[in-house]
This record gives structure tokens, C-alpha cells and sequence, in this order.
């Protein structure tokens, strides 16, 4: 007979170590909120796998006021524009100008590491490697968080409520009763090899490069090394793409004269699918999903990571007045993260479909697609729109 579950008691259980779940432990922890965060992965890789890379100005504030950015402040890039590349031509949009404000180029690696330091350090309950994660009793005052440790010791944790931080393919979103749930999604016909590469950039700011043949954007992850991605084929097989066939792409894509492409090694290289997706409530009783667990932007508006802290910022002072009794803030917390959900996530849609070669394209979608792109580079209205959304509109909170 298995062993009796280990019964224990939190204020709130977290599900997924990824940045919303690490954010809304030490967001509640300064709230002096308890939590219990389980992570079916280990630290290493949470710490270790590519993602995204650009931070509203937004966020930056939100961890700063956590008392979190000290390595952001001193080796985050801040960056007033970005360039759009199309036609033959490259134009700077320029968001200190248009706006007054900035992003930052900070790897959502270094977030998540910091943030696990942080939660160590304060002695927070944070554990990897668990296996079976399942929460049940969402709809009574004291939902269940059980998991397996990953010494095999079975944890059965009593909760006030349990945050679903577990991204797209989690658990948390599939508990909630079907029917229950509104989905709406768009798959698109492409998808992002992207690779890492040591070698420093050969930009100062991000390019977003509209092209015959396809995608391409050079980030960067530091000033010595750099990100770069190539729209492909959503069924890619990565081993159909040696390094030198990645670099030959992108220096086809990027060509510009009297501009060079610096190539380096490839230290980390993999296909990321393009989605948008939305649920919505974003809550079910007393289980709270925030992030991807609710809703997914395609990576060419850099909103993912922001989106994912900015539904955490607004559900810790939910949490923290549903705990002392007060559900106003519960009651509202889907509808207050929607407006921002939605305003992004139109906004990373039109980003893809302005600057991605659709398989069948013809030159009509073509000559629409570089309409809209010399129209945003050439009136200031027009880019000021895009400066707003980029760096965060509507802003966090
Ligand atoms: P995360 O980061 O996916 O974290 C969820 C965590 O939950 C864990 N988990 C479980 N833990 C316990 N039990 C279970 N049953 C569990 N099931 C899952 C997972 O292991 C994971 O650690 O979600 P979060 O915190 O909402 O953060 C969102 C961001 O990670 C995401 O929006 C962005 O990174 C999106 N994204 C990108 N955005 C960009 O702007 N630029 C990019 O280049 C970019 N690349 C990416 C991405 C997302 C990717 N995924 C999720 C497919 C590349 C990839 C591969
Ligand atoms: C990144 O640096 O990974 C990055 C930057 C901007 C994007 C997407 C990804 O739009």
C-alpha cells in the first residue's frame, strides 16, 4: 500500500516555476502571504532554456519595486527604438521620441534566475522535480495541491487558493469543468528557428526585417552575445537546419549594403510554434490562472514574458484582499488582466501578419503588408502607435 500522503497547509499554492509563478510567490511574500510553488522540471532547465528577451518599461518598474532588479539594473540593455527593415531599406522607430519611454533587453533566463535566488534566499517553500501535479476542490473555500516530492514522498497541501502560473500545456486550465470556458485561437502557418550565437551584435537595436522569403529579427542576449530568429516552416525539423545554411538565411534576409552580419557559434538553436490563443474567466472558484496557462501571443511583439508579470502584479493584490475577506478584487482580477490580454495580443497579431510571408501569399497581401510598413515609418502617428504598444500599452500596473 502507498504511503499516506504528507498533509500540510499554505495560504497559496503555485503551480510552475516559470516567471508568473516565481514573481507571485515573492509577490505574495511581501504581502506576507504563504505560498508552496511546485515545478515539474528542474532547476537547471527552468534556468537554461531560451525564451524571450525584450521588458516593457513596465515591468522593469514592477521588479524593481519588488526589490528584484539589482543584476537588471546594472546588465539589462535599455533600448529607445527598434528598426524595421523591408524593401531594400531600414528605418528606426524611435520610442524615447515618440513616447518618452523605453524596453529593456534583459533574457527572461536572468529573470527567472533571479527570481529563484530571491525565493531561496527568503526561505521560500519552491520545489523541482515534483511529478503528478493535481489540484482538485477548485470550487470550495480550500482547494488541494497534491504532488510527488522528487524523493517519491506523495504531498497532499490544503490551500486558501491555487494559482495555475503552469503554462499552455499545464495542468491547472484543463481542470476547469468543461463548458466553463471560453477559447478563442489562431494557429499560424509558420513558425521561429531561433538560435543563440557568440558573437556580439551587429546592431545596436533590435531589427525586424520583413522579406521575400521570410521573417528574420537579430536581438541580442548581452554585448557579446547574440539572438537571432528565421521564419520557417511550422513543420521544421531543426536537423534540416545546419549552422551554415542558418547563417546563409539570415544573411539573405538581413543584406543591407554597406552593413555587415557578424556570424559566431551557435550555442543553443530550436523552432518555436506561433500561436495566439485567449480562455477566458482566467478563474475557476478558487484556482487563478495567469500567463501562458491563459493565453499565448506569437513572440513578434515581445509580450509573453510581460503579459505573464503583468497578470501576477494584479493577482497578488487579489489575493492578498480575497484572504482577508474581501473578493472584489478576485471577483474582478479575469476582466482586469482581459483588457491588457487582448490589447497585446491584437497587437502581437498584427506585428506577425505585417511582417511574416504567409506560405501562400500572393502580391497583393504583399503590397498591403509594405503599405502598412512605409506608412508606419513615415507617419509619426502611425509609428507612435506601434512605440506605445511595444513599450506597453496599456501600461502595467
Ligand atoms: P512558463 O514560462 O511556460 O512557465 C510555466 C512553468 O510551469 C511548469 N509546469 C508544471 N509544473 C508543475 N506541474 C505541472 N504539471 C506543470 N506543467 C508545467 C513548466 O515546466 C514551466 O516551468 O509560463 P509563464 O510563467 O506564464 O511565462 C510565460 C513566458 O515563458 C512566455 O510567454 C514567453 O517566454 C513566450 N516565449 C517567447 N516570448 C518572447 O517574447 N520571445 C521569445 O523568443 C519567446 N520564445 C516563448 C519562447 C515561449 C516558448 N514556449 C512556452 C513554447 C519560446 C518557447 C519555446
Ligand atoms: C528575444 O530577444 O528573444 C526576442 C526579442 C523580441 C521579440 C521576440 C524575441 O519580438
Amino acid at each position: 500500500m502507498p504511503a499516506a500522503p504528507a498533509r500540510t497547509r499554505t495560504q497559496v499554492g503555485i503551480v510552475g516555476a516559470g516567471p508568473a509563478g516565481l514573481l507571485l510567490s515573492h509577490l505574495l511574500a511581501l504581502r506576507g502571504i504563504d505560498s508552496v510553488l511546485v515545478e515539474d522540471r528542474s532547476r537547471e532547465h527552468c534556468e537554461a532554456r531560451q525564451r524571450a528577451g525584450v521588458l516593457e518599461d513596465g515591468s522593469v518598474t514592477l521588479l524593481r519595486e519588488a526589490g528584484l532588479a539589482g543584476r537588471l539594473d546594472r546588465e539589462g540593455l535599455e533600448h529607445g527604438g527598434i528598426y524595421l527593415q523591408f524593401a531594400g531599406g531600414r528605418h528606426h522607430i524611435d520610442f524615447r521620441k515618440l513616447t518618452g519611454r523605453t524596453v529593456t533587453v534583459y533574457a527572461q533566463t536572468e529573470v527567472v534566475k533571479d527570481l529563484i535566488e530571491a525565493r531561496l534566499a527568503a526561505g521560500g517553500q519552491l520545489e523541482f522535480d515534483v511529478t503528478g501535479t493535481e489540484v482538485d476542490g477548485l470550487d470550495t473555500a480550500h482547494p488541494v495541491l497534491r504532488y510527488t516530492s522528487a524523493d517519491g514522498t506523495g504531498h497532499e497541501v490544503t490551500c486558501d487558493a491555487i494559482a495555475g502560473c503552469d503554462g499552455f500545456h499545464g495542468i491547472c486550465r484543463p481542470a476547469v469543468p468543461a463548458g466553463l470556458m471560453t477559447v478563442w485561437e489562431r494557429e499560424y502557418p509558420y513558425a521561429w528557428l531561433g538560435i543563440l550565437a557568440d558573437v556580439p551584435p551587429s546592431t545596436d537595436e533590435l531589427i525586424y526585417a520583413h522579406h521575400p522569403d521570410g521573417f528574420a529579427l537579430h536581438s541580442l542576449r548581452s554585448p557579446l552575445v547574440s539572438r537571432l530568429y528565421l521564419q520557417v516552416a511550422p513543420d521544421e525539423e531543426i536537423s534540416a537546419w545546419p549552422d551554415d545554411r542558418i547563417w546563409a538565411e539570415l544573411q539573405r534576409r538581413f543584406a543591407l549594403p554597406g552593413w555587415e552580419l557578424k556570424e559566431g557559434p551557435v550555442l543553443d538553436k530550436g523552432i518555436i510554434p506561433m500561436r495566439s490563443f485567449v480562455s477566458a474567466p482566467m478563474r475557476h472558484g478558487r484556482l487563478f490562472l495567469a500567463g501562458d496557462a491563459a493565453h499565448i501571443v506569437p513572440p513578434t511583439g515581445a509580450k509573453g514574458l510581460n503579459l505573464a508579470l503583468g497578470d501576477v502584479a494584479v493577482l497578488a493584490g487579489a489575493l492578498d484582499d480575497l484572504l482577508r475577506g474581501d473578493a472584489r478584487l478576485a471577483d474582478a482580477y479575469s476582466d482586469d488582466c482581459l483588457e491588457r490580454v487582448w490589447r497585446r495580443t491584437h497587437f502581437s497579431w498584427w506585428m506577425t501578419t505585417m511582417l511574416h510571408t504567409a506560405p501562400r501569399a500572393d502580391p497583393m497581401d504583399t503590397e498591403l503588408q509594405l503599405a502598412q510598413l512605409r506608412y508606419v515609418t513615415v507617419s509619426r502617428a502611425a509609428a507612435a502607435s506601434l512605440a506605445e504598444n511595444y513599450t506597453g500599452y496599456p501600461p502595467q500596473r
